[in-house]
């Protein structure tokens, strides 16, 4: 192997944010932006020489390219092999599962998610260690580091590999074997769940699904689940096809951007069952007929019928949640008697808490469920989750949900994202909500008594590291919650998001409709932070 040096510096800017590195298209396009990246991503491991990388991602418009790039540096590295998946293709908990049941050093997932693809959209790499988890914190800065400091990256003079075919080549000497994008996956799933049992359900004709795989990754897998292992009908997969630009659609598994599914899950002849995926298949939108179960409930409902589940009947060893998820997962762990972690926003967040066994399932608000048979969230494992427990049950989702509600109450619970709001106007509004901190406990602002205020910093239980400034919660005297936070995935100016969750025990306000259930505290919240003033927005952009 004969490795090339090629002289570059140093770009700013290059910070990991909540999951990789996510920039526009044009501007991972623009040489060396991309190889600076990458090779900074090697420079910050140790003790991967003859070992094995994990390359795929979501098919997203310009993975191509950036896959032969990436192999060709691996290679100058010296890595001894790597896996990737036919046609670049592979979801975040498949990338997750190959590294983990492969042995090996780590994984380049290609994406950035939700965010729109094509030439003009988006696009993004993070870097999965050999847990199969997205990087920590500790590794994410030393790459941020690294980029600061380059001054050369490597590469070897081959051509291209096929990616369209399975089997095993040689770039440089290195090993590169294309391998099927979902078998390992799906052989995972099929350990997890009764597949007899939901397959009976799929194929009985009285219950219908429909899953939508948004254009995005989760398409593959589903028509390998849902259709060829468990027989659903082909009509019970849409937008199944892969796409790099996903269609031109906004590959986020929620009701403003899952119109189709939305369209079919609220009509007249409505399946059973409805689901969506987003761009890199670790998100879940569950949907019943004419009912949208939100994330923070699914995880509890997960959480609450998880003995029902042959992978998970022994019992969970606890559960964790990012710390602007409901509560609701909290109250089922304490009748379960288990312990419930509250952890910043983010996947590698609880990676260390799945690798010393302390928690089995784990959620975020932002649809994204998932166990340890994994280190990522996974879409469609929420998906044979819910099926699994629909089979088990015989009840409709709403049922379940309203079911859930009465055993444990309700927490009504929304998130308000106001998108692309100039940044110097987001920054300045979390400096002035950090600096009232200290004085709101105990004041009253629109008739509610504040009862705490922080900046929420988390100490992992288990490595002690600590993380800081993971967004501003006030908590109301009646156990009310209003948390505000900037997003780390975005490329456009600044995301806002405001999260907002009420407790309500009593069965006769179950039925009430969620930004009624929330008004006072959206009002509150809007007192407290000054969104209109600084903003200029009356309305959030998405509601979730
Ligand atoms: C968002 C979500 C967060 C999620 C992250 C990555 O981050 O809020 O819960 O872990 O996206 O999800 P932020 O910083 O924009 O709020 V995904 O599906 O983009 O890998
Ligand atoms: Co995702």
């Amino acid at each position: 192997m004969n490795a090339r040096t090629v002289a570059t510096q140093a770009i700013a800017g290059q910070r990991p944010g909540t999951s990789g590195l996510r920039k526009k298209v044009t501007v991972f396009q623009q040489a060396p932006y991309l190889e600076n990246f990458v090779q900074s991503i090697f420079d910050s491991l140790e003790g991967f020489e003859g070992q094995t990388l994990v390359l795929g991602g979501d098919g997203r418009f310009f993975n191509d390219t950036a896959i032969q790039t990436i192999v060709r540096m691996a290679a100058a590295n010296g890595f001894g092999r790597v896996l990737v998946g036919q046609h670049g293709i592979l979801s975040t908990p498949a990338a997750s599962c190959v590294i983990r049941k492969h042995a090996a050093f780590g994984g380049i997932v290609l994406s950035a998610s939700h965010n729109p693809g094509g030439p003009d959209g988006d696009w993004g790499l993070k870097y999965n260690t050999g847990n199969g988890g997205p990087a920590p914190e500790k590794i994410t800065e030393a790459i941020y580091a690294n980029t600061l400091a380059i001054t050369r990256w490597l590469t070897v003079d081959a051509s291209d590999v096929n990616l369209g075919v399975i089997g095993t080549s040689l770039v440089a000497g290195m090993a590169v074997e294309v391998i099927d994008s979902v078998a390992d996956h799906a052989d995972l799933l099929a350990t997890l769940f009764d597949f007899g049992r939901i397959g009976a359900l799929l194929r009985s004709g009285t219950f219908r699904i429909c899953f939508d795989a948004m254009h995005a990754v989760t398409g593959p897998t589903a028509h390998e689940i849902f259709i060829k292992r468990l027989g659903a009908p082909a009509a019970s997969v849409i937008n199944g096809v892969p796409l790099p630009d996903f269609g031109g659609g906004h590959p986020d598994p929620n009701p403003t951007y899952a119109e189709d599914l939305m369209a079919v899950m609220f009509s007249e002849a409505a399946p059973d069952f409805g689901a969506a995926s987003d761009g890199d298949g670790d998100r879940n939108m569950i949907v019943g007929r004419r009912f949208v179960v939100t994330p923070s409930d699914s995880l509890a409902v997960l959480a609450a019928n998880a003995h029902l589940v042959p992978g998970y009947a022994a019992g969970l060893k606890g559960v964790a949640r990012s710390m602007p998820t409901s509560a609701a997962v909290d109250r089922v762990a304490a009748a379960l008697g288990v312990p419930c972690f509250e952890t910043p926003t983010g996947w590698k967040f609880f990676g260390n808490l799945l690798d010393a066994g302390m928690v089995t399932l784990c959620g975020e608000e932002s649809a994204g469920t998932g166990s340890d048979h994994v280190r990522e969230k996974d879409g469609v494992w929420a998906v044979l989750f819910w099926l699994d427990i629909l089979a088990a049950r015989g009840e409709s989702v709403e049922a379940i949900v309203r079911d859930h509600w009465r055993r444990f109450g309700r927490n009504f619970y929304s998130r308000h994202d106001y998108e692309g709001v100039d940044t110097a106007a987001a920054n300045g509004l979390m400096t002035h909500l950090r600096a009232s901190l200290a004085a709101l406990p105990g004041q009253t602002e629109n008739g509610a008594l504040i009862a705490s205020a922080d900046d929420f910093a988390y100490t992992d239980p288990v490595d002690a590291s600590v993380s800081t400034a993971q967004g501003i919660r006030i908590g109301l005297a009646d156990g009310s919650r209003i948390v505000f936070r900037l997003s780390g995935t975005g490329t456009e100016g600044a995301t806002l998001r405001v999260y907002l969750e009420r407790y309500e025990p009593d069965v006769a306000q179950h039925g009430v409709e969620t930004q009624a259930a929330l008004a006072g505290l959206i009002a509150l919240a809007d007192t407290l932070a000054g969104i209109t003033q600084r903003t200029g927005r009356t309305q959030p952009t998405v509601v979730t």
